[in-house]
């Protein structure tokens, strides 16, 4: 997957560029590169924003640069056109189905925005060229799209085949099965007076395994009800307890 990273502060961006892809790369599945808009503007002061028509607060990024910055990337008629991505407080809640659906491309643009937004007409014109995906990381707002950008790429890269040294734990994971994963534990046995559920010591694989659902339930019916409301009937069965 080759990614491409417009932003105006690059160096906010430079975690992607260590830990996270130094491995992916490594293994040659992903490549990686942030770029500062500003290297498309042309004068001297670099000028990125101005003032909204209409009025109110804030100032809005203009959108000759931005326009310039997708033609570089993703230059008309490119087989296939990568997916714009625009991470933006007014965008789709990011799930892990749509870091799955990231994870399948094969070229992905984002379009990191600050002040109150990118011109609109920056993602009509693009959308004309390409398929764009505004995305929100939830119901609260940032200073720009950058740090969502780090977030995305992590939920993102772990996806991508060889990433993960244990393809299993993504099946086992939080929200793979609509539900809130179950309590973890490891060795000592007993610590400052806390013991390990005797069961998960016990070797009696099926009890573990309906022990482990139990608690995914309870887990997920106390933090996220929503999550189990969603469950299709056929998802719970007649030993769940939170039936
Ligand atoms: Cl993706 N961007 C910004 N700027 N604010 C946000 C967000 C994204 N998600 C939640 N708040």
């Amino acid at each position: 997957m080759r990614v491409d990273v417009v932003s105006i502060f690059p160096e906010y961006l430079a975690p992607l560029e260590l830990s996270l892809i130094g491995r992916a790369r490594a293994t040659g599945v992903l490549d990686v590169a942030v770029h500062d808009l500003r290297t498309w503007t042309h004068d001297v002061h670099r000028t990125v924003d101005d003032t909204p028509y209409g009025g109110g607060p804030g100032m809005v990024m203009r959108p000759e640069p931005w326009g310039e910055a997708l033609d570089a990337l993703a230059p008309p008629g490119a087989e296939p056109p990568p997916r714009l991505v625009v991470p933006t407080p007014v965008g789709a809640p990011f799930t892990q189905a749509m870091a799955h659906e990231l994870a399948a491309e094969s070229r992905l643009v984002f379009a990191c925005g600050r002040y109150e937004g990118i011109d609109q007409r920056v993602l009509d014109h693009a959308a004309t060229r390409m398929p764009v995906t505004e995305v929100s990381l939830g119901d609260y707002v940032l200073f720009g799209g950058e740090v969502a950008v780090l977030v995305i790429m992590e939920a993102v890269t772990r996806l991508l085949p060889g990433v993960l040294g244990n393809v299993d734990s993504l099946a086992e994971e939080s929200h793979a099965h609509g539900l809130l994963e179950a309590p973890v534990y490891t060795k000592p046995p007993s610590w400052r007076g806390h013991e390990v559920p005797e069961i998960l010591r016990s070797g009696d694989h099926g009890r573990i395994a309906r022990w482990r659902r139990d608690q995914a339930l309870l887990r997920t019916a106390a933090r996220r009800p929503d999550m189990l409301a969603a469950l299709a009937p056929g998802e719970l069965d007649k030993k769940d307890v939170a039936t």
